[in-house]
């Protein structure tokens, strides 16, 4: 038996960890034979239904399930964590704007990335869920000066699922032989799924559907689901998100099927011509628990005009929390293109050793 892995969870008793959890402590994210330790990190307020969530798990008496503990305050809830996911947020008010939102949100993720900056593990993986996902992680990253910015990404996989789950259901596919979607940029109605390149059944998925529903449909549809889902269950998505936070962190650890890539929203290392240091979703390819973004797509004029309304949005986004983004990080953010396309180490980007990123011995 392997030695356990610490996953902290922060919002650990809201309606996506309720269905995560319990994903988790089957051996879903990192593996069917790896132990895990759950760090849950909830809210004051919020301690006693988790301790019945806490109960519940105890009571599925999971074989890989080492042990349990809750923790109001991120500081001990990150304590030697391998994996992180930042999921608890402030929700989005009637009638709230994004922006207010966005300020809301925006102090809460810069003292999680201290946070984690100061107790996590060296080799830790993060992944940012609350809304707004993109810049909670670049204000998470940019407050973790220790750390490599490609250590930090945010959930757009959800988006990804969607794109191939819709477009299996249109084309009558089975998802699986749905390959190479992408969705570029902010986890917002502005985001673009791409399926210039996508293939069904080794085919190019453009001979098979119409261009009209695609840019006329398909699109909005994407960009618009996560309301649809409001609009209809009164909530928002929970189980279909908690899986797509299965996926993504399976793959990062586990690496992607070959042939295929994923959507996550990392870094941007300016590939694409995209601002450099915001948080953007690249299609990438992971292996050995890193990721690379996957580079030489043509881009069409109408591929460019997209991604480009979502990358302004983000640089809008980052503007506005712009206080909460310290100096001191804006270089290592703003260079990593050697980390990202070598192929050797995503780690090894010059802002420290790369032994601090690279130790093999997972538990302090
Ligand atoms: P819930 O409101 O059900 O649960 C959130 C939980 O977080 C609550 O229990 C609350 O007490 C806790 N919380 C709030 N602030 C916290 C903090 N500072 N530290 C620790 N816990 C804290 O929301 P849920 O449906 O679980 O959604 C969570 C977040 O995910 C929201 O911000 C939501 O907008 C976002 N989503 C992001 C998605 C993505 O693809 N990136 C998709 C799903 C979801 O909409």
């Amino acid at each position: 038996m392997r030695r356990p892995v610490r996953i902290a969870v922060t919002g650990a008793a809201g309606s996506i960890s309720h269905s995560l959890l319990f994903k988790i402590a089957t051996g879903e994210m990192v593996g069917h034979d790896q132990p895990v330790i759950l760090q849950l990190v909830e809210m004051p307020e919020a301690m006693e239904p988790l301790r019945g969530i806490a109960m519940e798990l105890e009571d599925c008496a999971f074989p890989l399930l080492h042990s349990i503990s809750l923790h109001d305050n991120i500081e001990e809830g990150v304590v030697g964590a391998h994996y992180v996911m930042l999921i608890g947020a402030k929700p989005r008010g009637p009638g709230m704007e994004r922006s207010e939102l966005l300020t809301a949100n925006a102090p809460i993720f810069a003292k999680q990335g201290k946070a984690i900056n100061e107790h996590a593990n060296r080799d830790v993986k993060v992944l940012v869920v609350g809304n707004p996902a993109n810049t909670n992680a670049l204000i998470a990253s940019r407050n973790a000066p220790d750390l490599s910015p490609a250590q930090f990404t945010a959930l757009t996989r959800l988006d990804h699922n969607r794109t191939r789950g819709i477009l299996a259901n249109r084309t009558g596919a089975n998802p699986k032989a749905i390959r190479q979607v992408i969705v570029w940029g902010n986890h917002s109605s502005t985001q673009f799924p791409d399926l210039r390149h996508a293939t069904i059944y080794g085919e190019p998925a453009f001979r098979q559907i119409d261009q009209k529903w695609y840019r006329e449909q398909f699109i909005e549809k994407i960009q618009k689901r996560g309301s649809a889902i409001i609009d209809a269950r009164g909530h928002s998505s929970a189980a279909s998100a908690a899986q797509a936070i299965i996926n993504h962190m399976y793959d990062w650890i586990n690496g992607t099927p070959e042939n295929d890539w994923v959507s996550m929203g990392i870094v941007s290392d300016g590939s694409y011509g995209i601002e450099k240091g915001i948080f953007y979703s690249f299609p990438v390819r992971c292996d050995y628990g890193r990721y690379q973004i996957v580079q030489g797509l043509e881009i069409s004029e109408f591929a460019q005009q997209k991604m480009t309304e979502t990358e302004q949005e983000l640089i809008d986004e980052m503007r506005t929390v712009g206080d909460l983004l310290p100096a001191e990080t804006e270089e290592s953010h703003r260079n990593l293109s050697v980390c990202l396309r070598s192929g050797i180490t995503l780690y090894d980007d010059g802002i420290s050793l790369p032994k601090q990123y690279l130790q093999t011995d997972r538990v302090r």
